[in-house]
């Protein structure tokens, strides 16, 4: 018979030393160190409480599996307390992100329709193929600029600019201009509103959202400023093709983007429309461009992956004869190249579930509306999980024994990534082209490490350099 709740190991009784042990280890940063090393204290489970918030962690991807196979039909999530605050604070509605219930799931089957579903991705190559072919196009604007066939720099900004223009582009169904040199400040200032909104999050994870606007702090003060500029822009757009639609000026044929399909359809009601398309519309920006840059980096460090990778794509190439849909299934390494990144570099530090009902992790039982956390970034370092976890070889997705639950930097099931065909889709046009015009490659040696900034992004700017094939 399985041990009691009581019995997990875990320093889970002293709630607010942890919190300060945990702050003074520099935890806000290093969320994602300070688990690999709980893992290695306590072994695959443990139990912990920071603040008044209480879980039990795993890592091992048959415990993920019984968790996610338990889940149901409503699965919960952490509800991160500084984005429910705002929404509160300010009277906003809420999205999927946030809803529970019924009214999260009756909106996400909508929304599963216009976003995720097979019938509707393939709209969405063209729209963003032309974002990517336009980044090409940038960059070898600053290579003849450079004069000497490269271009070395920190791209973190211009891929944010390409990944908002790219989601837009599939929002909207309109560009945004982002990729010239001139752009429209408002949308730079949305950028860094993102930006500013993940940084102010983490310091606040911990705190109720009834306690945080009564504190008044410096952060939460820049918190709201943040979520106040994103709604505020992504109202505009969203106000300029409503306008556009009433008016009538779209031709009716031709697709013209997840708003407009949501404002004909008529199934949600517009304030939902709002509240999602804003969610979508911040949560394009960071996690695929970083994502992206950890990519470049990897293949830069590993040339002879790179080398492979160019060569699938040109075969790819050649054999669709120009049919994007049909080449985008004939990139197996590709692919693989995406999962690889993630596994090393996840968005997300963890995957959380509230527990439906009992169950039992590790011999252990686990009650009821209890806080789980899959320790993603852990699993994926993990030797027991993957041989020799720090290369990276993205043909370990094509030849091992199993992927079982270990693939999961979208998350699983009914409440995985709403975003994350238009994230695959997006990555994978963006590095096609980039492989098939430059050489990427940075300066050997240069060790850069994970930073916790409620996503997981770089803890230095990466420089790389782009070299005309
Ligand atoms: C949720 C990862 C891009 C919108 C999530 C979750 C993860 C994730 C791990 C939680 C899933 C779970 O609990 O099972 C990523 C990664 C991305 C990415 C790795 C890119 C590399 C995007 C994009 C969008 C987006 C481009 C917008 C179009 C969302 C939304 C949710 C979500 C709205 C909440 C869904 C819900 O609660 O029903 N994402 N994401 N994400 N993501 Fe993404
Ligand atoms: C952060 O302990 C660490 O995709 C917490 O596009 C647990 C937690 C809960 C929810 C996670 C969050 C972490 C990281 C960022 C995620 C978020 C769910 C969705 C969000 C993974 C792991 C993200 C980045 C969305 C954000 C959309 C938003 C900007 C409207």
């Amino acid at each position: 018979v399985a041990r009691s709740f009581s019995e997990l190991p875990g320093n889970w009784r002293t709630g607010w030393l942890n919190l300060f042990h945990f702050w003074q280890e520099g935890g806000f940063h290093n969320v994602h160190n300070i688990m690999i090393h709980k893992f290695q204290k306590f072994g695959p489970i443990y139990r912990e409480k920071l603040g008044l918030y209480q879980s039990v962690n795993i890592i091992n991807p048959e415990d993920a599996a019984t968790l996610f196979k338990s889940e149901g039909n409503y699965p919960e999530r952490f509800m991160v307390p500084p984005w429910v605050a705002y929404r509160d604070f300010r009277n906003k509605p809420y999205g999927v992100l946030l809803k529970k219930g019924e009214a999260w799931r009756s909106d996400r089957l909508i929304l599963n329709k216009e976003v995720l579903s097979l019938q509707v991705i393939d709209c969405f190559v063209p729209l963003l193929n032309e974002v990517g072919e336009d980044f090409v196009k940038r960059v070898r604007v600053q290579i003849e600029k450079s004069g000497r066939g490269r271009w070395t720099a920190d791209l973190t900004n211009e891929l944010f600019r390409f990944a908002l223009e790219s989601v837009c582009n599939v929002l909207y169904g309109a560009r945004l201009g982002l990729l010239q040199d001139l752009i429209d400040p408002e949308a730079q200032k949305f950028i860094d509103a993102v930006t500013l909104m993940f940084h102010t999050t983490s310091p606040m994870l911990y705190i109720p959202p009834s306690l945080l606007c009564r504190i008044n702090s410096k952060t939460w003060r820049d918190h709201v400023q943040s979520w106040d500029v994103i709604f505020r822009h992504a109202d505009k757009c969203i106000q300029n093709i409503y306008r556009e639609l009433r008016l009538d000026r779209k031709s009716t044929k031709e697709y013209t983007g997840i708003l407009s399909s949501l404002l004909v359809q008529d199934k949600l009601p517009i304030d939902d429309i709002k509240a999602n398309v804003t969610e979508m519309m911040a949560g394009g920006v960071d996690t695929t461009s970083m994502t992206l840059q950890w990519a470049m980096f990897e293949l830069a460090r590993t040339p002879v992956v790179q080398e492979q990778l160019r060569a699938e794509i040109f075969a790819a190439r050649q054999a669709a004869q120009g049919d994007m849909l049909k080449m985008l299934k004939a990139i197996r390494l590709l692919k693989a190249v995406i999962k690889e990144t993630l596994r090393l570099h996840p968005v997300a530090v963890t995957l959380q579930r509230y527990t439906t009902q009992e169950i039992i992790l590790q011999d252990y039982f686990i009650p009821a509306k209890t806080l789980v956390q899959v320790g993603i970034y852990a699993m994926g370092r993990d030797p027991k999980f993957f041989t020799k976890p720090e290369l990276f070889d993205p043909a370990r997705w094509l030849k091992m024994d199993s992927t079982y639950f270990r693939g999961l930097g979208f998350g699983f099931g009914p409440r995985q990534c709403l975003g994350r065909r238009i994230a695959e889709l997006e990555m994978q046009l963006f590095l096609i082209h980039m492989l098939e015009n430059f050489k990427i490659e940075t300066k050997r040696g240069v060790d850069i490490g994970t930073k916790f900034d409620l996503i997981l992004i770089p803890d230095k700017p990466i420089c790389l350099t782009l070299r005309t094939l």
